[in-house]
């Protein structure tokens, strides 16, 4: 672990590297290791978009296999919502854009939305 510089401090006397010139850097010990907030990119039902239309977004745009994306394709259809991934906030952000922006140019109703984890 590397020590990092947090703050520079008031200082007066001292022998060091900083004697006399009244400054001295105090180090961090501790590992800062925050996790990133995670969201869920979520798809929701709806009674117009096709389903072969979900399983190819989810294919396209969240890296699943067609097995896997007929099942999530099925679980929104039967269920009203489901999870497509969970990302970092701007990765999750991208995804809903990705899916709206197409869905959209298709001329399909179909919703994508975010929550926090
Ligand atoms: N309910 C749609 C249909 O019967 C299929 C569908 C599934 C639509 C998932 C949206 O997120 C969705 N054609």
């Amino acid at each position: 672990m590397i020590a990092l510089p947090i703050l520079m401090q008031r200082e007066k006397g001292g022998d060091g590297d900083n004697a006399g010139r009244g400054t001295s850097v105090i180090t961090r010990t501790k590992p800062k290791t925050k996790r990133p907030n995670l969201y869920r990119v979520l798809l929701l039902n709806d009674d117009y978009t096709p389903m072969e239309f979900v399983i190819h977004i989810l294919e396209r745009f969240f890296q699943k296999d067609r097995e896997a994306a007929t099942r999530i394709m099925l679980h929104v259809h039967n269920h009203g919502v489901g999870e497509c991934g969970i990302y970092t906030y701007e990765v999750a952000e991208t995804k809903v854009s990705q899916v709206m922006d197409f869905a959209r140019q298709h001329q399909h109703p179909l919703q994508c939305v975010m929550e926090k984890k």
